[in-house]
């Protein structure tokens, strides 16, 4: 029986990880930003400033140990995925409402 549509995106989501934290299973921080540029390029614009990715990085480090582990990283997918949850709510009201026209670019 072949992987759901949701299953697949999990899996993804552990491959992706795995691809940029290697053996250790954490994410350093020059690994954070590389997979945020490399991978979710569409969703979040690039990183290159240093203090922006050493808030995110302080940020999502629960536990402080300057390692982002799987479960933290997790918490970053998740904001970002209810923002573009929300962000799609807010395009389709407008375009029910016929309002969308305002707010295209
Ligand atoms: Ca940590």
């Amino acid at each position: 029986m072949p992987q759901t549509e949701l299953e697949s995106g999990m899996a993804s989501i552990i491959k992706v990880f795995h691809k940029y934290s290697g053996h250790n299973c954490t994410l350093r921080k020059a690994d954070l930003k590389a997979l945020i540029n490399n991978e979710m390029n569409h969703f979040i614009k690039k990183i290159k400033d240093k203090k922006i990715l050493d808030r995110l990085f302080t940020d999502l480090d629960q536990n402080g140990d300057l390692e982002i582990d799987f479960k933290e990283f997790v918490a970053l997918i998740a904001m970002v995925t209810s923002a573009l949850c929300l962000h799609y709510i807010f395009i389709k009201h407008l375009r029910k409402s016929g309002s969308l026209t305002l707010f295209v670019y």
